[in-house]
């Protein structure tokens, strides 16, 4: 169903567009984590980031169904108590929006206008999709299954539920699990209570909140999520690639104090300890390089430990011997996959996956 004008791609902001009124909305609603929260291991609820799309739906747990349907060989449906006897485990995740930082791109997608905090580790709890689609039973033509919520919008033009669909694949391998806690408390209500998905390594669009229905199908999903919003496009009739896995990515606190207007930082000369974590979606991190020149010279980070979940951010620090004058820091990552940070990632029009490495402006007095 169609309502309005509907058409492919968003908006540019024009040259020198300052933020409109449509983004002060989306960036008064969704928020990001403040980076000092890159400090814990897991991150508190409430400076997770959030992300919706159209509005938290009214959810009682009470009478929450789950149903299991499509092409499998039992169509099952679950009540919360149910689910919760098939099983508990928990995962540590990293979750990253796909367009955190969009709005430092030139020109600008007008969409929610993430700088570089759209990020957030969480103790999942939860069982396998992987027991529940075993439990109903996959046909041997399923080839997608499809994860539908209970809030409903309409995105350029198009009335819809909030749906992703995952390969069969993916969805067995990636180990996603169906969650109703995070850091060990129910779901909160922005991050999908009663039940979510998440889905480990992919970036967030993947991890449907307020879930109710999975359904496997025998094709390809062509849901308006997967084939129009998350693609990776240069020009609006561009087929593109579909946006998937979460690329490499270190962000470091802003070390000192800031002013309350730019963000700019002060520090006193001397030993800075300087702190971050790292991550990425398609293997563990391997390496993290700091630049206090403005990407001049490189310096090894050290690591801390990984995580047992290997996909969940990983810690590091380097200690900078601060000089007076205005210094710029920088930051990037490196996975044993081979991906490596960009300085510049590449634009594209949804404005997805700008791992571009971050800068902090210091001044050391
Ligand atoms: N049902 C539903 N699920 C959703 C969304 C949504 O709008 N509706 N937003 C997605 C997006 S784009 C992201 S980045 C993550 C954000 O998860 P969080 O708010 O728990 O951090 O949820 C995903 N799951
Ligand atoms: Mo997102």
């Amino acid at each position: 169903m169609s309502i309005g004008d509907f058409s492919v791609a968003g908006r540019l902001a024009d040259t020198g567009e300052g933020i409109t009124g449509d983004e002060l909305q989306l960036a008064a609603r969704n928020h990001g984590m403040p980076l000092e929260g890159l400090r814990y291991d897991v991150t508190p609820p409430g400076l997770h980031y959030v992300l919706v799309h159209y509005d938290i739906p009214a959810t009682a747990a009470g009478d929450w169904r789950l149903t299991v349907g499509g092409r499998v060989e039992e169509p099952l449906s679950f009540g919360l108590t149910e689910l919760r006897a098939m099983g508990r485990r928990t995962i540590r995740v990293t979750l990253e929006c796909a367009g955190n930082g969009r709005a430092t791109l030139q020109p600008r997608p007008i969409s929610q206008p993430w700088l570089s905090e759209a990020v957030g580790t969480a103790e999942w709890t939860g069982v396998l999709l992987a027991d529940l689609l075993r439990l109903a039973g996959l046909r041997e033509d399923a080839v997608d299954v499809v994860f539908t919520g209970a809030d409903h919008g309409v995105e350029r033009g198009v009335e819809q539920d909030y749906q992703r669909g995952l390969s069969v694949a993916e969805a067995i391998e990636s180990g996603t699990i169906v969650a109703w806690e995070m850091n060990g408390a129910p779901l909160p209500p922005q991050h999908g209570y009663p039940l979510r998905l998440v889905v480990p390594g992919w970036y967030g669009m993947a991890s449907v909140k307020w879930l109710r229905s999975i359904e496997v199908i025998d094709h390809e999903f062509d849901g308006y999520q997967n084939k129009v919003a998350y693609v990776l496009r240069k020009t609006p009739d561009d087929p593109g690639r579909p946006v998937t896995r979460i690329e490499p990515r270190a962000l470091l606190i802003p070390p000192g104090f800031p002013d309350f207007m730019s963000r700019h930082r002060f520090v006193a000369a001397g030993t800075v300890p300087l702190f971050g974590r790292a991550w990425s979606g398609w293997a563990p991190i391997e390496r993290v390089e700091v630049s206090t020149d403005a990407g001049v010279n490189w310096h090894e980070a050290k690591l801390d430990a990984p995580s047992n979940d290997e996909l969940a951010w990983r810690a590091f620090a380097y200690d900078w011997e601060a000089t007076p004058g205005e210094h710029v820091l920088t930051v990037r990552a490196y996975d044993t996959s081979g991906r490596e940070q960009p300085i510049e990632a590449e634009w594209n029009r949804g404005g997805f996956s700008n791992n571009t490495a971050q800068r902090i402006t210091v001044l050391v007095t």
